[in-house]
């Protein structure tokens, strides 16, 4: 059983006891070289936190993305610290994803958060970000019982332990929650075929199918669709680039299995 999971439960004396655990509409992974772990179960949407200042990772991001569509999740990001003036510079780096369709959030946790309960209604959301992001501060504004540890106030403890550990789900009302898991999440994206890791590219998929060639690598095969795309600015360059460097990423490791 992970985070997320539905069960009905039957009280026995004081205590609970799990009669049934529901199929799962989704569950993501977090993943390293060698082993995977499921994190969160009925995640409906995955929110990305990123922010102008530390810097983030535009591949961490769309990997995060690329795995949630794998599973048929919905991605949105969230822009924090609007207050910092290098915010419109990030911004139009953000601009890779929002072009294809991703929506954008943006907002300043430490000040309000209104901006962002519109998008949370109705979905169970996966908040994840790189360390320095915002994620405590925003949780402790959503959910101000939740007592998560912001970085101040674990370098006032002098502590680097006194981080979030564990899953956690925090419910909103009946129809929504967010789920709150420690660190970045490197989804799992080792176990998607070529063909998954395309489908993954949501802006690759009318084009899908129709490359000369079936087992067309999308790499330099004379009629590829995708790279004919590239060249026609149907799809971003830079979208076909990570797809290539994933694809031969994802080759590479079921090679030395
Ligand atoms: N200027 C600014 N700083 C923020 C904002 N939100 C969070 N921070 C700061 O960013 C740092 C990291 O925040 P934290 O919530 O611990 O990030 P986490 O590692 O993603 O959980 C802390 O010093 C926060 O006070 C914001 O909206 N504006
Ligand atoms: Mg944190
Ligand atoms: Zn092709």
């Amino acid at each position: 059983m992970v985070c997320g999971d539905r069960v009905d439960v039957r009280r026995d004396g004081d205590a609970g006891v799990i009669e049934t655990v529901h199929p799962r509409a989704s569950l993501l992974y977090r993943s390293d070289a060698f082993k995977s772990k499921a994190i969160a179960a009925n995640v409906t949407q995955l929110a990305v936190v990123v922010a102008a200042r530390p810097s983030f990772s535009m591949e961490l991001v769309q990997r995060c993305i690329l795995a949630a569509e794998d599973q048929g999740i919905a991605s949105l990001l969230i822009l924090n610290k609007a207050d910092l003036p290098e915010t419109p510079a990030a911004r139009e780096r953000l601009t890779l994803l929002t072009r294809v369709g991703y929506p954008l959030v943006t907002l300043s946790a430490l000040t309000d958060v209104a901006p962002l309960r519109p998008a949370l209604q109705g979905h169970t959301t996966l908040l994840i970000g790189q360390s320095g992001m915002g994620k405590s501060t925003l949780i402790n504004a959503l959910f101000p019982d939740a007592e998560a540890v912001t970085a101040e106030y674990s370098e006032a403890l002098d502590s680097g332990r006194h981080t979030t550990t564990h899953t956690r789900l925090h419910r909103l009302d009946a129809d929504s929650a967010v789920v709150d898991s420690p660190g970045l999440q490197e989804f799992a994206l080792q176990h998607l075929d070529a063909s998954a890791l395309a489908h993954a590219f949501i802006e690759f998929r009318p084009f899908l199918g129709l490359c000369r060639f079936r087992d067309c690598k999308h790499e330099s095969e004379p009629g590829c669709r995708l790279l004919e795309a590239a060249t026609a600015g149907e799809i971003d360059p830079a979208r076909l680039k990570l797809f290539q460097t994933l694809r031969r990423l994802q080759q590479n490791a079921a090679q030395r299995l």
